[in-house]
């Protein structure tokens, strides 16, 4: 990485190592499945081997007479439960059909993994084997996978719906057709954004006690307080008899944003039993029951002028939402519905989404959410209109640049972007990569039959998921607004104990945050320890998704530390005969302006406050809270380019180059933020290549395992270039955007394009992702054949 921009003043802006990585490494660290408690018993869940079934009988007999076996339950015997698995949001003002999903089927089963039933016993193999002693009948339903089959229905995955439709949602802005009217040149594609899997190192887990009228459940999860409010309130437990934990989490990547049936079930089995009980999901589990996501079929027309001027794009999605919807399946699409235009200026944005229900896992939020899939649309289309205008890929996309000018800028659809100096990141994009120089190797390559091609993606995206005035229920909500929280405690000698509301995975948040409090009270970040993941501990919260933990939950803990800070002056300032606004920050002391030397320590002030000799009317103590609602989402933006190698031959892409320039705004530490882009543009290049969930036309899943479904390697990347241009954010103090979705935002579509231009040659103008080799070849051999896009239909 390159870091061009002057050395910081404080630690904010400064590379620092992860505070967290000691313990993680060398494990110290506890994980769900670390925790083990006295009595525990484990559950094992007997899981539908039909896409979709009615349930005829089950036979537990055999099950609950092995040694070791304490039950089994079946979707009846849970009857007292408040109420189904939440449906948190939904496209605002919108019919959706709601299905009523348990965490045990009752009477049918939707999809392969659905639980019709659960042992529970004394020893994790014990509840295995006898899961498998379960005899359960079932009379196979009519499967439909497939979702532009499932529009058309029947069969229907809900019969009580009489359709497969799910809901219909519209985002509209200008007049597409009058734009499209205005067009010397419309290119029309159809975009297959296929389904992928969250894929985390940790695969989900939970652990539930409840005794003496408390419930105390440890979940592998992104979203503790969402846990706890849906515990509560499906248990009929007051939530101040609910804590949820979220020990070390092992990644989500999205997968872990969710209210899960098993963390329900655990949490009534336990107060069933009067045990503790445990449930560690297996890899193939994870692959075939935790939601998966994108799964989109689009429909994509975008109109330039000759001189590459886009006047209109107009979407249509059909999103394959699987067998139920979870948390915020139907808000998934319009995610990307909100920033369809991207970076550009375009007059004319319409965007058409119909949810549809299969016989499939459920789909709800993977890293990106969206956005990648309208990023995909987008920069695709923008590639092919610039080769039928026989422009530069690079030059159309500066010349639709929305401009610096502009900012904040409204979309034709409404959306206000914070800021954005697009033409800069692509400058300095150009800085890394001398197309000048690509093109005549490229030229020279393939006289040689190598075929080298490069992809341009320039990209935008909404994070910093709040404000409550969007996200509540004036807005697209129906429960619960989006802000988020921060207490922070200094304490009588001056360590720092800050409780943030949102709860880190693997992003490195406890470094970040530190940083943020460290500045500004003048102690070094290693004395400030941040407690997350624990609804026990600090206010209520709103968790980590939508790359917002930062934006949001650095913002309140920077606003939190800003009050202990006032606090801090004031009393400085009574101890020093000063006015509290000539006090500042200095040399690690608290110091009137102009005389360091005479300055008081944080823990000196502490003392003060602890002791209770603090300016009169001043309460004693050192402790802040801060509840943050931003006034808008923030929108990081950047310019990627990919240069890969297809060999004709036998389809295969190999990535050789692959250069990021972002910008999250002010950066708080650049290394987070490098490791943040190298994750994400892994899991965008992993999908545009490799990974693909599969299902049969019967709904068997194909690829539940890791050797079915190709995760990338280390071996199959390149070093990966990164740099950054900073554009504050004028949303909150810290000027800083999200950026942890930011590089799977970005990938696909480079990739995709940089194949494409690959093999142009060959008269190859696309092909849907994954760009595995067998579609690859398909392609190359038959460009006009549509089985280059397997799931029919024409490629373009
Ligand atoms: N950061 C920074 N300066 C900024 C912006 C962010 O230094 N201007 C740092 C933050 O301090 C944080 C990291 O970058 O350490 C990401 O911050 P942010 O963009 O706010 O994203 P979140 O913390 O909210 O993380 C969520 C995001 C999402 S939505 C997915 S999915 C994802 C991702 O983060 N899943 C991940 N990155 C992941 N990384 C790991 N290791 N594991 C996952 O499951």
């Amino acid at each position: 990485m390159s870091v061009t921009d002057e050395a910081p003043a404080g630690h904010v802006g400064r590379v620092m190592r992860r505070k967290e990585d000691p313990r993680l490494i060398t494990g110290r660290a506890r994980y769900v499945d670390d925790i083990v408690l006295p009595g525990m018993l484990w559950a094992s869940f007997v899981r539908s081997p039909e896409a979709h079934a009615t349930i005829v009988s089950i036979d537990a007999s055999a099950a609950v007479a092995r040694d070791g076996v304490h039950a089994v339950f079946t979707g009846e015997d849970m009857s007292d439960l408040g109420g189904p698995l939440p449906m948190a949001w939904v496209p605002p003002g919108v019919e959706v059909n709601n299905p009523e999903h348990w965490p045990l089927a009752r009477g049918t089963v939707k999809h392969v993994g659905d639980p019709v039933a659960v042992v529970v016993g004394e020893d994790r193999y014990v509840v295995q084997d006898a899961a498998e002693d379960v005899i359960v009948e079932y009379d196979p339903l009519p499967v439909v996978v497939d979702a532009e089959a499932a529009i058309a229905g029947p069969p229907f995955v809900h019969e009580q719906f009489g359709t497969n439709q799910v809901h219909q949602w519209s985002l509209a802005g200008g007049d597409v057709e009058a734009g499209f009217a205005e067009a010397d040149v419309v290119v029309e594609r159809r975009v297959v954004n296929h389904r992928i899997a969250g894929a985390p190192i940790e695969c989900r887990g939970v652990l539930a006690d409840y005794r003496a009228g408390s419930l105390t459940l440890w979940s592998a999860t992104q979203v503790p307080h969402f846990v706890r409010l849906f515990m509560a309130l499906l248990l009929g437990l007051g939530e101040d008899h609910v804590r949820v934990i979220a020990p070390e989490v092992g990644g989500g990547f999205g997968q872990k944003l969710q209210v899960y049936g098993e963390e329900l079930f655990a949490c009534w089995a336990s107060r069933k039993l009067g045990r503790p009980v445990k449930w560690i999901e297996t890899r193939s589990e994870n692959m075939s029951v935790a939601h998966q996501g994108r799964d989109q079929i689009s429909t994509v027309k975008m109109g330039a002028k000759r001189d590459g001027t886009i006047t209109a794009f107009h979407v249509k999605i059909l999103a394959d939402f699987g067998a139920y919807n979870m948390i915020l399946t139907p808000l998934i699409p319009s995610l990307g519905a909100f920033v369809m235009g991207g970076c550009y200026k375009i007059p004319n944005v319409q965007t058409d989404i119909t949810g549809v229900f299969t016989n499939k896992c459920p789909t709800d939020a993977i890293r990106g959410a969206g956005r990648p899939e309208a990023t995909q649309m987008i920069e695709v289309t923008l590639d092919q209109l610039a080769h039928e205008l026989g422009m530069d890929p690079v030059e159309i996309r500066r010349r639709n640049f929305i401009p610096k000018e502009d900012f904040p800028a409204e979309t034709a659809t409404g959306v206000i972007y914070d800021s954005g100096d697009y033409h800069k990141t692509l400058d300095k994009l150009m800085e890394h990569v001398d197309v000048e120089a690509f093109r005549a190797e490229q030229a020279q390559l393939r006289s040689e039959g190598v075929y080298r091609g490069i992809g341009f993606c320039t990209w935008t995206e909404i994070c910093g998921l709040a404000p409550s005035r969007i996200t509540g229920p004036n807005g697209v909500g129906v429960q619960a607004g989006l802000w988020e929280s921060a207490m922070i405690r200094v304490h009588n000698t001056g360590a720092v104990t800050v409780y943030t509301g949102t709860s880190p995975h693997g992003q490195g948040l406890e470094t970040a945050m530190a940083q943020i409090v460290a500045d500004k009270l003048g102690v070094d970040p290693s004395v400030v320890e941040i407690i997350h993941g624990d609804t026990s501990m600090g206010p209520e919260g709103r968790n980590t998704y939508g790359s917002r933990s930062l934006a949001t939950g650095g913002e309140a803990v920077a606003k939190a530390t800003d009050k202990i800070v006032d606090k801090v002056k004031a009393i400085v300032a009574a101890e020093l005969e000063a006015a509290p606004d000539d006090i500042e920050v200095t040399g690690g002391k608290f110091a009137v302006r102009g005389s360091p030397d005479k300055g008081m320590a944080l823990a000196d002030v502490a003392g003060i406050a602890y002791v209770g000799a603090v300016p009169e009317g001043m309460e004693p103590g050192l402790e802040e809270t801060t509840f943050y609602d931003p006034e808008n989402f923030v929108f990081p933006f950047g310019a990627h380019a990919c240069i890969v190698d297809v060999d004709a031959e036998t389809g295969k892409v190999v990535v050789r180059r692959y250069v990021a320039v972002d910008d999250c705004g002010r950066a708080i530490n650049p290394m987070l933020i490098e490791g943040q882009i190298h994750g994400g543009v892994v899991f965008g290049i992993g999908q545009a290549l490799y990974e693909r969930v599969h299902y049969d036309d019967q709904g068997q899943l194909i690829t539940g395992t890791f050797v079915d479904y190709a995760l990338p390697t280390a071996a199959e990347l390149p070093n990966f270039e990164t740099d950054r241009t900073e554009t504050p954010s004028p949303v909150n103090s810290l000027g800083a955007k999200g950026v942890g979705e930011a590089g799977t935002i970005a990938a696909s579509a480079a990739v995709t394009n940089a194949v494409i231009d690959a093999l142009r040659p060959l008269g190859v103008d696309y092909i849907n992702m994954p760009l595995t080799p067998m579609r690859v070849w398909a392609a190359i051999a038959d460009p006009a054949r549509p089985a280059a896009s397997p799931e029919g239909g024409p490629r373009s």
